[in-house]
């Protein structure tokens, strides 16, 4: 008699769930798991897959420094990691001078940087403990900015690993060796001085310094500069003198305005009569190819609204130097 009350009870729970089933149904559609929802890769570099960017596997890791406190002209670097993001994702993953596919396994995005409001030492703290740290897990960092002055936490964090034997190749249109600038050592327009007294550094495309530049340049013997008006007439003999200067391990840091602001006129302080794409691919390949890179950063990038191009060409950047970076140490997954 129990075991009948309790199938009569099982029934009757069965039916109202079907009752309850089909109110569903007719109220609110068909119920499905997010499982068979299809949604696009997560806001990742490049757009790669979940399965393709865990950080786990990946060999390289971007890092984004949305920082822009001391930015002197046009603010707004602090878009910058976004838009190169959000650029990255049209940007077709086969790479035409490699013939593959360098990267579609291995690169990871971290989420990005929080500033620190307590001012730009705390802020740079944070980013050189997120280098440090993915350093320290074996895997070569990318940093995006943000204002320039964000370089300086890297190539701390390497120099810890590296030594003296770090050197520095800077792209800029300016020198930044102001000891300070607008009273704060930490402003974009001097982080280059603050390197100079890290590792040696040499630094191409540049076309604007000022006088107290120009008068620490003389007093310290700093040779290192290829000036713009020297690479003007199309002449490639200045990459000899950029091989000679680097070390075995180099770090790459790229201010986007030494870009001609004809092909990059989204930054905060564009100069006339900057580098062009391929000139500067070929520097860039050869630094890749016979020195060891550890690391580069690619900074300033102030997005216009309704440009799109300076957007799209700091992703490409950014992939051309990582599919070199991986042919180069052997970390190309070939299709099966
Ligand atoms: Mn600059």
């Amino acid at each position: 008699m129990k075991h009948i009350e309790f199938a009569r009870k099982a029934d009757a729970i069965v039916a109202v769930c079907a009752i309850m089933q089909l109110t569903n149904k007719f109220s609110r559609g068909n119920y499905m798991s997010l499982d068979s929802v299809h949604f696009k890769a997560s806001f990742s570099f490049l757009g790669l897959s979940e399965e393709d960017s865990r950080y786990e596997d990946a060999k390289a890791v971007i890092l984004s420094a949305p920082y822009d406190s001391t930015t002197s002209y046009r603010a707004g670097t602090r878009e910058g990691p976004a838009a190169i993001i959000a650029a990255s994702r049209q940007v077709e993953l086969f790479d035409l001078d490699l013939q593959c596919e360098p990267v579609t396994a291995g690169v990871h995005t971290l989420p990005e940087l929080e500033p620190d409001m307590r001012g730009p030492e705390a802020t740079l703290d944070n980013i050189e403990n997120a280098v440090r740290a993915v350093v320290n897990d074996g895997k070569f960092p990318i940093l995006l900015g943000g204002e320039h002055s964000v370089t300086t936490a890297p190539i701390k964090a390497l120099k810890e690993k590296y030594g003296d034997s770090l050197s520095v190749l800077q792209l800029d249109a300016h020198s930044d060796l102001r000891d300070s600038y607008e009273n704060t050592p930490f402003s974009h327009a001097s982080v280059m001085r603050r390197v100079y007294d890290l590792a040696k550094i040499t630094q191409v495309g540049i076309r604007n310094t000022c006088r107290s530049e120009m008068e620490f340049i003389k007093k310290v013997g700093h040779d290192g500069i290829i000036w713009a008006s020297e690479m003007a007439d199309g002449n490639m003999a200045w990459v000899d003198r950029v091989m000679k200067r680097l070390g075995d391990n180099v770090y790459i840091t790229i201010d986007l305005d030494a870009f001609d602001p004809s092909i990059m006129p989204a930054v905060g302080t564009p100069e006339p009569g900057g580098m062009l794409w391929y000139q500067t691919l070929h520097l860039l390949n050869r630094v890749i190819d016979e020195r060891n890179v550890v690391g580069f950063d690619v900074v300033e990038l102030c997005p216009l609204p309704g440009n799109i191009a300076s957007d799209f060409l700091a992703a490409k950047l950014v992939f051309k130097m990582l599919g070199r970076v991986f042919k180069k140490n052997g970390w190309i997954v070939e299709e099966s």
